[in-house]
C-alpha cells in the first residue's frame, strides 16, 4: 500500500488455499484495473444510437422509468437479469433480493448455469444439498488423484501446484481426449472419446463390483439403492466400454486396478464433465463410485467438483436464482416462510418456483416475452453458447443494462444503458470457493471516474425503484453478511457462527459450515466425516439412467468433433480484464488458433500458422492452425477467450441442469483460400 492506494501484490504465505502461490492473473490483478477501456461514467443510448454520457440519476431513473414501464405493458414475465460468480456474496445476494422480492423480476440466472449448475443439481440429488465435500488439503493427501474433463495445470495452477506438494508418490489419472499440459504429468492419460465418460464410469463401477472391492460397511450404512445399481452396470462390460471410449482393455484394466488398489483416492471433475448432455448423470456416475468405494468424508478422498469462477459457491446459496437464498428451495412453504420472517420480506413476495434458466430466458427473449434485461458482470454476447443467435434475440429487447467494469465489452456495446461497476480491490465484500471458504475482499483502490461497488449500484435501484422497507437494513456489505449468516441457521451451509468480517480476517476464510456451537476451528475441514448425508434417512442416492447419443455427429459434411475450453493460465473468459495487462498479453496467442493433429493437418494440406476456415452448422469462422499431437485425429481445439468460439458451438443442455454443452459439436475444416 501506498498512501492507501495497493500498488502492488503479493502472494500471502499463511493463507491456507494458495500458501504464498499466485498465478499470473493473480500477480497482474491490480494491472488490469488501470485500462481506457474502463467504464467511469453511466451511458446512456440517445435517440440516434449513439452513447452519451450521464449522471446516477438519470441513469437509475431511467434503469427505473424503462423496468417499470415494460412491466406494466408486458407483464411480469416481461423483465430479467443475468448475473455472475463473479460478485461479492453481498452483492450477489442484494441483486436476488432486490431482482425477485423487491422488483417482482420473476426470471434471474447466471453465467454460474454455464459453469457450475451440473455439479450443483448433482449434489443436491445424491447428497440431499449442493454440498462439495472435500478441502484443498486433500489434493496433497491423496494417494490416487483422478482428474475428469479438468485441465488444472491451466485452469487452477494453484491448486496443480498443491498436487505437485502431494509427498505420497500420487497416481495422478487424467480422463481427457486432449493430451493437455495436465496430462503431459499425468502417470496415466486415458485420451478417452469425446463424451463417452459415462460409460467409461459404469464400465469402472462394474468391474469394481466384479472384484469385490467395494466398501460394504458403508455402502449399508450411508448409501441407498446399492442393489439396483449393482445390476443396472451390469451391462456395461469392458468389451463395450472399449468400443465406446476408444481406450484399450489393458488401459481400462490398469485404471480399475489403480483405483481399487487406492487407499485415498480422490476423483475432481470440471468443465469436461459439467459442460455435457448429460453431465448431471455424469457427475453422479462420479459420485457413486467414490460412494461405493468408500472414498469419502475420509483425508485424500471425495467426488470433487472444482469450481471455476471466485464465487462461483456465493451464487449457488446466494443469488436467489435457481434456489432460494440462502441454501433453500422455493418450492418449499416452511422454507418460504422462513426467508421471509428472517430478511422481514412479505411471504406473498417469495416466488413459489425458481424463474427461467439462462436458456429459457434467451429463448423468450427471441420469441419476444422478455422485453427488458439487465446484465450484471457477464459477457453473455461472447460467452453464450451460439452467440450468433443470441445477438439477433437481443436486438428484440426494448431495453438491454449491462454493469459491467469495462464499456466496451462485446455485450457493453449492445447496451441502451452502461452503468459503470468497480472490481475486485476497488470494492468490500466476501467470495466463496470451492472448498466452501469464505474469504475476505478488501478495498485498496478507489474506482475510476464515478464508477460504484455494484452493492452500491443495487442500492441506488432500490432507492429509486421506491417502497422496498425490507431492504433498508441492507446499508453496508458487512451489514448483508450478518443478515444472510442469520438466514443460514439451521441449514447445511450454517454460518451463524461467523460474527461478522473480523472473524473471517482471523482466521484466514471460514469454511461451511460454521455454527460456532462446535467451536470447529480447524484450517481444513471435510464433509460427511460421519457417513450421514442431507437426504431425510442420512443417506447418499446412487442415481444412474443410460448414456444418451449426442445432440450433434460428425458425419461427412462435418467429419471433426469440435472441444473447447481454457487456453493458458494468462487469459481469463472473455479477456475484457487479462487483455489489459502488458504482461499477461505476452505469454499467450493474439489471436484465435486451432489445434489440429499433424495427421490432419497433412491430410489437408494445412502447416502451423496456415489459417484455416472452420465451418459448423451456425457459422464459419477463421483461425491460424497450430499442428500439435496434443488434440487426436479427428478432433480439434479452441479456446474460448477469442469472440468467435462460440458462433460455431451449438446450443444444446444438459436436461437436468441445462447447462450448456460447450464441449462438443461437429464442425468441417478447410485451408483458407488465399486470395
Ligand atoms: N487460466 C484460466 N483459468 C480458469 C479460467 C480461465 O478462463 N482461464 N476459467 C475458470 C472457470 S470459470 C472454469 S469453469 C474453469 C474450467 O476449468 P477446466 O474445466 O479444467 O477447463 P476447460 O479447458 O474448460 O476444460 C477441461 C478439459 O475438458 C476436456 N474435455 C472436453 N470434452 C471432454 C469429454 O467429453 N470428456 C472429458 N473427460 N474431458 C473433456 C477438454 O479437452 C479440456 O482439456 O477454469 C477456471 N480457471
Ligand atoms: N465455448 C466455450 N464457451 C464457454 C466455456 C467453454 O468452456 N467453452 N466456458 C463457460 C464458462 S465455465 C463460463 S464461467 C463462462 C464465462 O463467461 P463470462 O462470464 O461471460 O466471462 P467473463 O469474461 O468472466 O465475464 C465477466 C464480465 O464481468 C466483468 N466484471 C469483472 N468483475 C466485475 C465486477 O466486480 N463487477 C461488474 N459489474 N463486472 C465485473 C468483466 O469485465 C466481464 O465483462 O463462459 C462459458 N463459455
Ligand atoms: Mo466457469
Amino acid at each position: 500500500m501506498k498512501n492507501g492506494e495497493g500498488v502492488n501484490v503479493s502472494a500471502d504465505p499463511d493463507y491456507p488455499v494458495n500458501r504464498g502461490l499466485a498465478c499470473p492473473k493473480g500477480w497482474e490483478s491490480l494491472s488490469v484495473l488501470d485500462s481506457p477501456e474502463r467504464a467511469t461514467e453511466p451511458l446512456l443510448r440517445d435517440s440516434n444510437g449513439s452513447m452519451q454520457r450521464v449522471d446516477w440519476d438519470r441513469a437509475a431513473r431511467t434503469l427505473v422509468d424503462r423496468f417499470k414501464s415494460i412491466q406494466a405493458t408486458y407483464g411480469p414475465d416481461s423483465l430479467a437479469w443475468l448475473g455472475t460468480g463473479q460478485i461479492t456474496v453481498e452483492e450477489l445476494a442484494y441483486l436476488g433480493a432486490l431482482g425477485r422480492f423487491g422488483m417482482g423480476v420473476r426470471h434471474g440466472d447466471g453465467n454460474t448455469r454455464q459453469c457450475m449448475a451440473t455439479a450443483a443439481v448433482a449434489y443436491k440429488q445424491s447428497f440431499g444439498f449442493d454440498a462439495p465435500p472435500y478441502t484443498y488439503q486433500d489434493f496433497e493427501e491423496s494417494d490416487v488423484l483422478v482428474f475428469v474433463g479438468a485441465n488444472p495445470c491451466i485452469a487452477h495452477p494453484i491448486m496443480w501446484q498443491r498436487v505437485m506438494r502431494n509427498r505420497n508418490n500420487p497416481e495422478i489419472i487424467v480422463l481427457d481426449p486432449r493430451a493437455t499440459e495436465t496430462a503431459a504429468s499425468a502417470t496415466q492419460h486415458c485420451a478417452l472419446n469425446p463424451k463417452s465418460d459415462l460409460c467409461l464410469f459404469y464400465g469402472i463401477a462394474r468391474a469394481i463390483i466384479e472384484r469385490g472391492a467395494i466398501d460394504d460397511d458403508f455402502i449399508a450404512d450411508s448409501v441407498d439403492g446399492y442393489r439396483e445399481y449393482a445390476e443396472f452396470v451390469q451391462e456395461f462390460d469392458r468389451e463395450r466400454v472399449a468400443s465406446e471410449t476408444g481406450l484399450s482393455i489393458v488401459e481400462f484394466d490398469r485404471l480399475v486396478n489403480t483405483i481399487v488398489r487406492g487407499r485415498r483416492v480422490s476423483f475432481w471433475w470440471t468443465m469436461g464433465v459439467n459442460q455435457s448432455h448429460e453431465g448431471v448423470r455424469l457427475a453422479q456416475s462420479i459420485i457413486n463410485l467414490a460412494l461405493i468405494t468408500g472414498n469419502i468424508g475420509r483425508p485424500g478422498t471425495g467426488a470433487n467438483s472444482i469450481t471455476g469462477q471466485c464465487n462461483a459457491m456465493g451464487s449457488r446459496l446466494f443469488s436467489n436464482t435457481s434456489s432460494l437464498i440462502g441454501g433453500y428451495d422455493f418450492s418449499n412453504p416452511d422454507h418460504r416462510s422462513l426467508v421471509s420472517e428472517r430478511l422481514s420480506v412479505d411471504v406473498s413476495k417469495i416466488p413459489a418456483e425458481p424463474g427461467w434458466a439462462y436458456d429459457q430466458i434467451i429463448e423468450q427473449i427471441e420469441s419476444g416475452v422478455v422485453k427488458g434485461l439487465w446484465i450484471v458482470a457477464t459477457n453473455t454476447a461472447h460467452s453464450w453458447i451460439g452467440s450468433d443467435r443470441l445477438k439477433r434475440a437481443f436486438e428484440k429487447l426494448e431495453f438491454l443494462v449491462v454493469q459491467d467494469m469495462y464499456h466496451s465489452t462485446e455485450t457493453a456495446t449492445l447496451a441502451d444503458l452502461v452503468l459503470p461497476a468497480a472490481g475486485w480491490g476497488e470494492k468490500e465484500g466476501t467470495f466463496i470457493n470451492s472448498e466452501r471458504r469464505i474469504g475476505r475482499a478488501r478495498k485498496v483502490k478507489r474506482a475510476p471516474g464515478v464508477a460504484l461497488a455494484d452493492f452500491n449500484i443495487f442500492r441506488l435501484v432500490a432507492r429509486y425503484w421506491g417502497g422496498l422497507s425490507f431492504l433498508e437494513k441492507w446499508d453496508s456489505p458487512e451489514a448483508v453478511f450478518r443478515i444472510l449468516a442469520n438466514l443460514t441457521k439451521g441449514r447445511p451451509c450454517d454460518i451463524s457462527g461467523i460474527s461478522g468480517y473480523s472473524a473471517l480476517e482471523q482466521n484466514s476464510g471460514i469454511q461451511w459450515p460454521y455454527t460456532g456451537r462446535d467451536c470447529d476451528r480447524r484450517v481444513q475441514r471435510r464433509l460427511f466425516e460421519d457417513g450421514r448425508f442431507y437426504h431425510v434417512d442420512g443417506k447418499a442416492k446412487l442415481l444412474y439412467e443410460r448414456p444418451k447419443s449426442l445432440p450433434e455427429t460428425v458425419d461427412e459434411a462435418f467429419p471433426f468433433a469440435l472441444l473447447t475450453g481454457r487456453g493458458t493460465s494468462a487469459q481469463w473468459h472473455t479477456q475484457t480484464r487479462t487483455s489489459r495487462s502488458e504482461v499477461l498479453r505476452k505469454l499467450y496467442p493474439k489471436n484465435l488458433y486451432m489445434e489440429i493433429n499433424p495427421r490432419d493437418a497433412k491430410a489437408l494440406g494445412i502447416a502451423s500458422g496456415s489459417l484455416v476456415e472452420i465451418r459448423s452448422r451456425r457459422a464459419t469462422i477463421t483461425a491460424s492452425a497450430m499442428v500439435t499431437s496434443a488434440v487426436r485425429p479427428g478432433h480439434v481445439f479452441l479456446p474460448m477467450h477469442y469472440g468467435s468460439t462460440n458462433k460455431l458451438t451449438l446450443p444444446s443442455f444438459d436436461p437436468h441442469s441445462r447447462q450448456p454443452s460447450y464441449k462438443h459439436c461437429a464442425v468441417s475444416i478447410r485451408k483458407h483460400d488465399e486470395h
